[in-house]
């Protein structure tokens, strides 16, 4: 079956090798939280906050880093590809003594690093500013007492210092994802004021510079949160224009856009301008619920966006979704197999064919060959792409229902 859609993508000029081989190459960040709904190792007994919610109550979440690394390592044996793993700061290690948030330093994260070495994964980092009771109010870095944006600038400088130090580690760098919640459930008499005060704290935990081989710094904007539907003082103006200015960059996440909005065609427009873009795939269903990713036409036309520009390399792929309504792995799964058939099916396609087309005015032409494009035997091609990793294909959920048996049911409630 490989040979014939072989056959069928080289007639229209697409080399199904190149596209296994530069598939295999793109890196894509796998998000730490799905497998414990966004909880983290802290144990306060702090909810999940910041207007996000983990919705379901499905048996066997992670419960300690063991079970995070081990839930880890079989969702890794799943995915085709080239991974990274993205935690958050809430993921630290102690041995059982509480950390405060603003005294992290990199020894909380050794554990994940060896973890990470021993099997040739890099990992990304992200400062965690919600779930604690130093949010108040729903602020943090924007928030009008001193003391309050004290604490969290210092906690977001203890998460660079560890990025940069894991950054050099590893010898890939590390991205720095700064996403912060602070918003107003109902009409704001104050606009700016929060916004100066948040680009005040930022220039702060700015102002320590670090080598941009071991760090990238990247800023999150947001639509709005559960409970802050009024105003978010990080939005995407807010902080394009932060990052444009300050020559840090901008992450874009495409559930946290108003529903018509594409994160696809601001891919394009930001790789005018900035040398790196970041990405948290996601799927809103209605609102930023972060559903499990699909292979969908948004996620299709993301990674055809990434692919066409050559920019597998200057598009930084994470994932971020949660759903604890059904098995936590075969979540995680199914979204990160998902992003990698978005991106092998966009190297499937002859876009320098297709851009002549479109310079030339060939419209008709260029549709109906968009159009053929969508019923090639790609599904081959993607049997192909997992047979040649060891990774299980159209069976690899009966694995998913063998760890849950032997593994996850064990896990008291
Ligand atoms: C929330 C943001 C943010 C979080 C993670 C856990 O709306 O998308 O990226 O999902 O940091
Ligand atoms: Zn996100």
């Amino acid at each position: 079956m490989y040979s014939e859609a072989q056959k069928a993508y080289a007639k229209l000029g697409v080399d199904t090798e190149e596209a296994l081989r530069r598939c295999a190459a793109i890196p894509v960040s796998l998000h730490c939280w799905q497998g414990d709904d966004v909880i983290g190792f802290e144990n306060t007994g702090e909810a999940l906050s910041g207007g996000i919610q983990a919705t379901g109550n499905y048996p066997g979440k992670a419960r300690s880093p063991a079970e995070l690394m081990a839930d880890l390592d079989f969702v890794f044996s799943l995915i085709p590809g080239s991974k990274r793993l993205n935690l958050h700061a809430m993921y630290a290690i102690s041995d059982g003594a509480a950390i405060e948030r603003d005294k992290l330093t990199p020894a909380h994260f050794a554990p994940w690093l060896a973890w990470a070495k021993n099997r040739g994964v890099d990992i990304d980092m992200n400062p965690t500013l919600f779930s604690h009771p130093m949010v108040k109010n729903g602020l943090t870095l924007s928030h009008p007492d001193k003391a309050i944006r004290d604490y969290w600038i210092r906690h977001v400088k203890a998460c660079r210092e560890i990025a940069a130090s894991i950054g050099k580690a590893q010898g890939s760098p590390c991205l720095n994802n700064i996403w912060i919640a602070d918003g107003l459930k109902d009409t704001p008499a104050d606009r700016l004021g929060p916004r100066e005060r948040l680009r005040d704290s930022l220039d702060e935990i700015f102002a320590v510079k670090y080598d941009k081989a071991y760090i990238i710094d990247a800023v999150e904007s947001k639509l709005f949160g559960i409970g802050l539907e009024a105003y978010t003082v990080g939005s995407s103006e807010f902080y394009l224009a932060y990052a444009a200015t300050r020559g840090i960059n901008a992450l874009l996440d495409n559930g946290h856009f108003h529903p018509t909005e594409k994160v696809a065609d601001k891919i394009p427009a930001l790789l005018a301008f900035f040398d790196k873009v970041a990405l948290h795939i996601t799927r809103g269903v209605h609102w930023d619920s972060d559903h499990v990713v699909l292979f969908e036409d948004e996620l299709k036309e993301i990674a055809i966006e990434i692919i066409r520009n050559h920019a597998e390399h200057r598009v930084l792929i994470g994932l971020d979704y949660f759903d604890a309504s059904i098995n936590r792995l075969a979540a995680w799964a199914v979204g990160a197999r998902n992003a990698q058939k978005a991106l092998l099916s966009a190297l499937l396609m002859p876009h320098e064919t297709l851009r002549h087309l479109q310079d030339a005015a060939e419209n008709t032409r260029l549709m109906v060959c968009l159009e053929e494009l969508k019923t090639l035997p790609f599904g081959a091609v993607w049997d192909e792409y997992l047979a040649r990793q060891n990774i299980a294909g159209a069976d690899w959920f009966q694995r998913v229902e063998e760890y849950e048996r032997t593994v996850l049911s064990k896990r008291a409630a």
